[in-house]
């Protein structure tokens, strides 16, 4: 019997997870955190009644510790136990407005969780794989492009920061401890099930009220259009996640789809879709996006900036795709788009 512990379970990554997970019989546990309702299950409604949810949080060790305890005790003849460490503070902006509480999360969340592992008897931890959720955002100023498993890491967020050190715990209780620990280095994914406050869910968003008349100003605030991002569909990435755990030994991957986009050409993108042209008129805060009537779509507002930006990402998946047969559904850009409207 395969067994599986998310945390992050009803983030938009987690929630695609447990689907494919499901789909492949695994007895899924999530870790969730209570909120004054009850918990954020938006995205689970519809799978909630093949789940185990239990509640926790990356900050609390004993707790970690008591749920990896509770399954093991539970599942006496698993075969296989993975563990797909999803749960973050995952907003880089945010992180310079919280970075303390983004490290604790993000960082020595891992550590907790990792200490919670380490300490069971070989015979269990020899049955569990743990699998981290890196980012493309620890490339920070990028020193090599197209960025790879061995290309260094030079963050430049307190979000990147905790999650370099999260990577490197991985690789040490691997070293050290011959935990199987994987590192995904994982390039921007979006889907339908996107946070609101993200760039491209923001624009697709954007572009739908203007479409239903619902934005009174007529327009989207944006920050800096000139960065550029690899945009992959998170359907493809959950999958590559699954694939990284099954490997026969543990191992850090790149999953990109090895093409990047400035942020004003996925603005252009969306809203074509919609029958809107969009030219651009003026410079830096003054920039402005227009369309073939001549109304102002998008315009620039400095609160998105951030401190410290990531110019330029860009993915060679070929590790993955060589080792791994990982492959993506999601060939384009303009693919991911149509998805993000159709909202399933
Ligand atoms: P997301 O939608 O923001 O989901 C984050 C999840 O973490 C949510 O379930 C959230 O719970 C949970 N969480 C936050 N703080 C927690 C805490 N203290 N204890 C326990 N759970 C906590 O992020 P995502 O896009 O699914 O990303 C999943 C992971 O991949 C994150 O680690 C992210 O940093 C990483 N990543 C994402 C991308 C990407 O492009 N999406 C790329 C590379 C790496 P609530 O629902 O209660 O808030
Ligand atoms: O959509 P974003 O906020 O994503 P960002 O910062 O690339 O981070 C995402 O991807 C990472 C992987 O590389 C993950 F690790 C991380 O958890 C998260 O999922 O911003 C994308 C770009 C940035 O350059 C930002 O400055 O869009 C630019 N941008 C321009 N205007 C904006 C906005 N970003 C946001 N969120 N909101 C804006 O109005």
């Amino acid at each position: 019997m395969k067994i599986a512990l998310i945390t992050g379970i009803s983030g938009q990554d987690g929630s695609y997870l447990a689907e494919l997970l499901l789909e492949k019989n695994y007895k899924i546990y999530g870790i969730v955190r209570r909120n004054s309702f009850l918990f954020n299950s938006a995205r689970l409604e519809h799978i909630r009644d093949h789940l185990n949810l239990l509640y926790g949080d990356m900050t609390d060790c004993a707790g970690l510790s008591n749920t990896i305890h509770k399954i093991i005790n539970e599942n006496s003849n698993f075969s296989i136990f993975e563990i797909y460490n999803l749960a973050a503070q995952s907003h880089v902006q945010v992180s310079f407005e919280i970075p303390k509480y983004t490290t604790e999360v993000d960082g020595l969340g891992v550590c907790n969780l990792l200490e919670a592992i380490r300490v069971l008897p070989k015979y269990t931890t020899d049955k569990i794989r743990i699998y981290q959720a890196g980012t493309s955002e620890m490339y920070g100023h990028v020193l090599e492009t197209p960025q790879t498993e061995t290309t260094p890491f030079n963050p430049c967020s307190p979000y990147a920061a905790a999650k370099v050190y999260a990577y490197n715990m991985m690789k040490i209780y691997r070293e050290g401890y011959g935990l199987f620990a994987s590192n995904g280095i994982l390039f921007n994914h979006e889907s339908p099930r996107r946070g609101a406050h993200f760039v491209t869910q923001k624009i697709i968003k954007g572009v739908l009220d203007i479409n239903y008349g619902k934005n009174k100003d007529g327009f989207i605030r944006l920050g800096n259009l000139y960065s550029k991002r690899d945009w992959g569909h998170t359907k493809d990435y959950v999958y590559g996640m699954w694939l990284i755990l099954q490997h026969d030994k543990p191992d850090d991957f790149v999953l990109a789809t090895g093409e990047t986009h400035t942020v004003k050409s996925f603005v252009e993108k969306a809203f074509l879709f919609k029958g809107l042209l969009i030219h651009w008129v003026g410079e830096g805060i003054n920039e402005k996006g227009i369309d073939q009537d001549g109304k102002t779509r998008i315009v620039i507002d400095p609160k998105y900036y951030r401190p410290c930006e990531v110019e330029l990402l860009l993915g060679n998946p070929s590790k993955a795709t060589r080792i791994l047969n990982w492959n993506r559904k999601f060939k384009t850009l303009n693919n991911l788009i149509k998805d993000m409207f159709s909202g399933k």
